[in-house]
């Protein structure tokens, strides 16, 4: 079927709104900005992220061609985990991106960013898509978490909390922090893609970092536009499934009974804090300050 994508574009897509990778429609010099990319975030990533991250790099071999090529590379990660990547031309529709998940199947940017956009963009492209999220699917207890979190996804927008579960997506898979014997370290694919973020995340002083906490995550808003104002800590990848393994019922049942949304940098008594942040950051005017400076 023939659809318009987020940015515009009119593509042929199956019904599922997968697209053939078609590899070989890279150009060498989209070859080469991945390889460049690699390179910078991994020469910055050790001590920054999380050493499953790390391995699952290595395992997965993403610096081996370029532009990974899905096919080779799904069939290393279905042996680990059963996960598989497929081609899509940009976001898709909330319930087709949940059944991909449910079923094992990681949907990724059948493109790659413009030598303009390579510190940000705001669409998921293949570097973010497959050097960020696809590491931690070697790891099988992410693995379950994100299959369980597609699971989660139909049966939320069936009770209409999709709102709600989105922020779980955004603050732990995008965005999360975890706890380790050698100190806090970066999870969340969303940071592990750009390199000012990932700095931002763990080294200033400006974002508070606040222990997870399913209904008061779920109850809090996000930016999509600049760094977040809030980072949510996990102590291990085990606190993350079992959060979601329990009965959503009762949680579901809350927040339709309160809608309260917190804003992006609240603090509350009641949350376990790592640090209070000073948000001088997002008080001096962010992302758009720094670029006029
Ligand atoms: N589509 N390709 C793609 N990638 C995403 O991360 C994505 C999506 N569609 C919907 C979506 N994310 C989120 O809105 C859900 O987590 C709710
Ligand atoms: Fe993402």
């Amino acid at each position: 079927m023939e659809i318009v994508t987020r940015l515009g574009r009119k593509v042929e897509v199956n019904k599922d709104y997968t697209v053939d990778q078609n590899w070989e429609h890279f150009t060498a010099e989209e070859h080469d900005r991945w390889d460049r990319l690699y390179e910078r975030q991994s020469r910055l990533l050790p001590g920054l992220a999380c050493d499953e991250f790390i391995e699952g790099l290595d395992t997965l071999r993403l610096s081996e061609s370029g532009i990974p090529h899905f096919g080779r590379l799904s069939d290393r990660l279905e042996k680990l985990t059963g996960w598989r990547i497929v081609a899509v031309p940009d976001l898709v529709p909330d319930e087709v991106f949940f059944d991909h998940l449910a079923n094992r199947r990681f949907p990724a940017g059948n493109f790659i960013r413009s030598e303009a956009q390579l510190d940000y963009l705001q669409e998921p492209d293949v570097f973010h898509d497959v050097y960020g999220h696809v590491p931690l699917l070697a790891n099988p207890v992410f693995a379950d978490y994100m299959e369980a979190y597609g699971k989660g996804g139909q049966r939320a927008m069936g009770r209409g909390v999709l709102k709600n579960l989105a922020r779980l997506y955004w603050y732990t898979v995008e965005f999360g922090l975890i706890n380790t014997p050698d100190g806090m370290r970066i999870y969340g694919a969303g940071i592990l893609s750009s390199k000012s973020e990932s700095i931002f995340s763990l080294k200033d002083a400006s974002p508070n970092r606040i222990h997870f906490d399913l209904l008061r995550l779920m109850k809090t808003d996000y930016r999509i536009d600049d760094f977040q104002q809030t980072y949510w800590v996990i102590n291990s990848f085990e606190e993350l499934l079992e959060a979601t393994y329990q009965d959503f019922g009762p949680i579901y049942d809350e927040l339709e009974s309160d809608d309260t949304s917190y804003p992006v940098e609240t603090v509350l008594d009641s949350d376990t804090v790592h640090n209070v942040g000073t948000q001088a950051y997002a008080e001096a005017g962010g992302r758009l300050a720094k670029e006029a400076s």
